[in-house]
């Protein structure tokens, strides 16, 4: 055989398809949507490959009317010749398990290979499938189909075998199939999934048109949807995308590399923000956990990166050390490795595990970054990194010194730590929970009140730090945020791990009233930006403090708000004796027990959990009040602040305030 020519005999005949439809699971993992789309990549891989190897440049997908899909690609067109058993090679392709070219290396040199288990398995698990092969001015057409007869599985038969069907001028492949609704939970294809992963492969071969239509609503009135992909830059045009509205964006870099039988496509451009976004990817498949290729890179940039500060001499500090985790901020980049035989290890089989491709990788990216950075127009670039990443360190510095000083009173006292802080005696942070407290009076009844051994307690004096407002080195010098961080573990920014969260709810208590609100709104503006993750796993809560106290010969309830004092009211008229209603002005009124009974205690107090709208609500009106007036302030509090007002009590009720 000549080198890179494939034919028919290259096909090694395995296994037969009737297993795959008995065990689907073992084949496509599930006959969920996961699986139903799995059905649909095996064939839309192969028309990728066509076109990596530069043989096609343009694929279409559509999904039809009879829930069918077709794919098809402008390549050479599936070999039509005999196989050596007298089969001519496509009807193999697609009735025989892991049949084809694809797993000759010499065919396909950096196969996508992906999804791996071949067009064979759609066939087996489709009610029918056809393929037309446009080559050599003729069109050749085969079906397959999967009969029901008793209970017995035949899948992926042949229908018609292999014939001429017509003359045409066009060139390449058309496979149709329909999946099985037997085998499949559903046979809904979802066009945004798959909208989303055709970009990302238009995005990965770039130059290559990748179309989809979905047809399945399509009436006489109305068109099919149609959405086309065509990127000249690849994976730039990637990095622009991930990008885009993002603030403080940074110089593209781009490099590509081969070494040691390995490509290397790399683009990379920081923004301001404190989010990584690493897309890495071997041939084609998305490596969601990483691996060698993703370690590769990792410690040449921060090499590179390193050497770089430390030549333009940019650190102040010469014996300092940017670390990995420094440069990941704002960080965005594609990575995509080619090569041979890829090992790909973990549960979800997404992480690289050929250990000779982190050197090799480390290699070529070390040897373009540095070419990258020696030229003086690139030097803004590179000091754009280097200012970021040295910001991101100082906070960890600051991080770990606090933690040690968190440590080292902790080891003194056992009890007080920073300040005005009580910690809660029991160890168990499944059940642990911490009160952020609005002033030292409220702070000082919720220390006596609180169940010592779960509730930790936190007043704050005055108003936190707006984090909007300040320099990010700056916001950890702030006495109150470093007490709120040491309490709680984590760590801030990249540095954060949840893991080490020392509670389970974290509840903020404020007055219900303009300066509570504010604080409120502070507070979460800061957990927005700062530990994002703790109000998007749940952990932040808003504690509910009653408004109005009802007593009547003894009997004593609570109204959290207008509505429900009025219902109080009217459930108390059936005691008899004076009534009194108290309205509490700020917590700082209630006594220990009261504050326990209505607040603190887990079994009758009312708490709200922080949603990640919630907080970004609250930081966008930080953010708001910040460039208006005072005046304007104060309206814009009023109108999104449902607190009581003092005056609609009064007319009521007559009480005074
Ligand atoms: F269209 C499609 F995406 F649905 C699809 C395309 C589905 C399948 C199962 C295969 C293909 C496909 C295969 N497109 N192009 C090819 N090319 C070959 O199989 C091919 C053609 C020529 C030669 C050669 O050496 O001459 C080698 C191969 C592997």
């Amino acid at each position: 055989m000549s080198a890179g020519k494939y034919t028919a005999s290259d096909i090694t005949v395995l296994k037969g398809l009737e297993h795959v439809r008995k065990r689907p699971g073992m084949y496509i993992g599930t006959t969920d949507i996961k699986g139903l789309h799995h059905i649909l990549w095996e064939i839309i891989d192969n028309g990728i490959d066509e076109a990596a190897n530069g043989y096609a440049n343009q694929i279409d997908v559509t999904l039809n009317e009879d829930g069918s899909a077709t794919v098809e690609d402008n390549g050479r067109g599936i070999p039509v010749d005999m196989h050596k058993e007298g089969v001519p090679a496509v009807q193999l392709i697609f009735t025989t398990l892991n049949a084809g070219g694809k797993f000759n290396t010499d065919n396909y040199k950096f196969s996508a290979g992906l999804h791996g288990v071949g067009a064979s398995v759609t066939n087996a698990l489709s009610e029918w499938l056809t393929v037309e092969i446009y080559r050599d001015k003729k069109i050749y057409q085969i079906d397959f189909y999967s009969p029901k007869d008793g209970g017995e599985f035949r899948s992926g038969l042949v229908k018609n075998p292999l014939r001429v069907v017509g003359k045409t001028d066009k060139r390449g492949t058309k496979v149709t199939f329909k999946p099985d609704a037997e085998v499949f939970d559903s046979v809904e294809f979802d066009a945004e999934d798959i909208t989303n992963k055709l970009r990302e492969y238009a995005f990965l071969n770039k130059g290559v048109k990748i179309t989809f239509t979905d047809n399945r609503n399509r009436t006489e009135e109305s068109e099919g949807i149609r959405t086309e992909f065509r990127y000249e830059n690849g994976l730039i045009d990637f990095v622009t995308y991930l990008n885009d509205g993002a603030e403080g964006v940074n110089k593209m870099i781009y490099f590509e590399g081969e070494g040691s039988g390995v490509r290397v496509k790399l683009a990379i451009q920081h923004n301001s923000g404190i989010y990584e976004k690493l897309y890495s990817y071997v041939n084609g498949v998305r490596t969601t956990e990483g691996g060698t290729h993703v370690t590769g890179f990792r410690t040449a940039f921060t090499r590179c990166m390193n050497d770089y500060a430390k030549s333009n001499n940019l650190l102040k500090n010469k014996d300092c050390k940017l670390e990995g985790d420094d440069f990941k901020e704002g960080l965005t980049a594609v990575l995509l490795v080619q090569m041979n035989e890829p090992q790909f290890e973990g549960q979800t089989k997404a992480k690289l595990g050929n250990q000779e491709i982190k050197s090799i990788v480390d290699g070529i990216v070390s040897e373009k970054l540095s070419a990258f950075f020696s030229l003086s127009k690139n030097k803004s670039t590179g000091d754009y990194i280097i200012k970021k990443a040295i910001e991101v360190a100082s906070i960890r510095e600051a991080s770990k010194k606090a933690a040690q000083i968190e440590r080292q009173k902790n080891t003194i006292s056992g009890t007080a730590l920073i300040g005005k802080y009580a910690s809660c005696t029991g160890k168990d942070v499944t059940v642990n929970e911490l009160f952020i407290v609005e002033g030292d009076s409220a702070g000082g009844s919720a220390k006596q009140g609180r169940d010592r051994k779960t509730q930790a307690v936190l007043p704050l004096r005055g108003k936190p730090l707006n984090v909007l407002k300040v320099k990010k080195e700056k916001i950890y010098q702030n006495e109150e945020i470093r007490t709120i961080i040491a309490a709680l573990g984590t760590g801030i920014g990249s540095n954060f791990k949840i893991e080490d969260l020392k509670f389970n709810k974290i509840i903020i208590l404020s007055d219900a009233d303009y300066d509570g609100y504010h604080i409120r709104t502070l507070l979460l503006s800061f957990f927005y930006r700062l530990m994002p993750e703790l109000i998007r796993e749940g952990k932040v809560f808003v504690g509910m403090p009653p408004l109005y106290k009802v007593e009547k010969k003894g009997k004593i309830a609570y109204a959290y708000d207008d509505e429900e004092l009025d219902k109080v009211v009217e459930e108390m008229k059936g005691v008899s004796g004076e009534m009194r209603i108290q309205r509490y002005k700020g917590l700082g009124e209630m006594n220990k027990d009261q504050l326990w009974e209505t607040t603190l205690n887990p079994r009758t107090r009312v708490l709200t959990r922080v949603t990640i709208a919630d907080a970004m609500e609250a930081d966008e009106i930080i953010d708001t009040l910040m460039t208006e007036g005072a005046e304007k302030r104060k309206e814009y509090i009023f109108r999104y602040a449902k607190f009581n007002r003092v005056d609609a009590f009064a007319m009521k009720y007559g009480g005074k305030d």
